[in-house]
């Protein structure tokens, strides 16, 4: 493969948009080809400024344009799987922004699809594994330093939802990201989920109750718990707390200078995901390129992407029957192992 990828990013919204700025300014060895919307003001107004870039409407014309050695999807989930298939089909390299696929059957007929093709082309964008601070507590449990990991605690606010985020969303869109951080912190698969819900904010749109606790169990008995808070206000935060026999260790939550000033203390909450996970966006996209010139991924797998995925189904149903369901997972392809 030549040694620049050309890009074409699939979808120009807030993410999309982000990761075409990411591409053009801060990783090196790739480039931005082409940008595809529905709506081609938007894919247009995405390229500004891009040179040797191209506004299209249409996946599948990007693809076999000519001009195009990868694929970043950043479209809605439910319509992934259809480029997916596309790009695997053309054994392109491919950065897949979370969720892999909206449900795990549609995951696992991406995950079948990857294991015909015979080598690993999906990495999904679960950007908190390049968080310096998440891969530090990874790190630390890995190295046992404090002994066993016991328990997880996470907190994850946001401080609004955008229309049309429903109740499942929560589950969906957001606790997505706690499913595969435990996985990547336990190394293990999520067993169970239940989810319970207590009192409720008034500040969430109708239809949604926020916040939500969400109770999980991994294979060897590792008990993490997440506040999902999506009206919150205050900003972002996301945050984890790891008990270990012999230690407890914070990450997230609080960071930036500390300030006294106008009879007050305190310092800034960051405002949404790009301030607090930029860093660790640019880390992801960057491994995700030094790894595609290689023929590799750099993340991620499309067996994380499943896994999270039938996670959500099980958190889902919990969410409407309040029990604890079990996590079905189908066998893990060797490809993956
Ligand atoms: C959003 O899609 C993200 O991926 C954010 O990281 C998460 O905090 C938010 O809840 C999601 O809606």
């Amino acid at each position: 493969m030549a040694d620049t990828l050309r890009v074409a990013v699939i979808g120009a919204g807030r993410m999309g948009a982000d990761h075409v700025q990411r591409l053009h300014r801060r990783i090196s060895g790739a480039e931005v080809a082409a940008v595809v919307d529905i709506d081609l003001g938007r894919a247009n107004a995405t390229i500004e400024g891009i040179p040797g870039a191209v506004a299209l409407t249409d996946a599948t014309e990007a693809l076999d344009g000519g001009d195009v050695s990868a694929v970043l999807v950043a479209t809605p989930g439910f319509l992934h799987r259809d480029i997916l298939l596309a790009a695997l089909e053309r054994d392109l390299p491919i950065l897949c922004e979370k969720p892999l696929t909206p449900d795990a059957d549609s995951s696992w007929q991406i995950v079948e699809a990857e294991t015909r093709l015979g080598r690993q082309r999906i990495q999904v964008g679960f950007m908190r594994r390049f968080d310096a601070e998440y891969a530090q507590l990874e790190r630390t449990i890995r190295s046992g330093e404090f002994g066993e990991l016991l328990m997880l605690h996470h907190q994850h606010r946001n401080p609004s939802t955008p229309e049309g985020f429903t109740n499942e969303m929560l589950i969906n869109d957001s606790v997505v990201h706690e499913f595969d951080a435990i996985r990547f912190f336990t190394g293990e698969e999520i067993t169970s989920v239940q989810v319970r819900l207590g009192k409720a904010t008034k500040n969430a749109p109708a239809g949604q109750h926020d916040p939500q606790h969400v109770l999980l169990e991994t294979e060897s008995g590792v008990l993490a718990d997440v506040e999902i808070y999506v009206n919150a206000k205050f900003g972002y935060e996301v945050a984890t707390q790891a008990s270990f026999e012999d230690g407890i260790v914070n990450i997230g939550g609080d960071r930036g200078a500390y300030v006294r000033t106008a009879g007050r203390w305190g310092g800034k909450v960051t405002p949404g995901f790009e301030d607090r996970f930029g860093a660790a966006y640019d880390v992801e996209v960057q491994a995700w390129v030094d790894a595609a010139v290689r023929g590799e991924i750099g993340g991620p797998t499309a067996w994380d992407g499943y896994a999270t995925a039938a996670c959500c189904e099980a958190g889902v149903e919990a969410q409407k029957s309040g029990e604890k369901v079990k996590v079905r997972l189908n066998t893990k392809p060797a490809l993956y192992n």
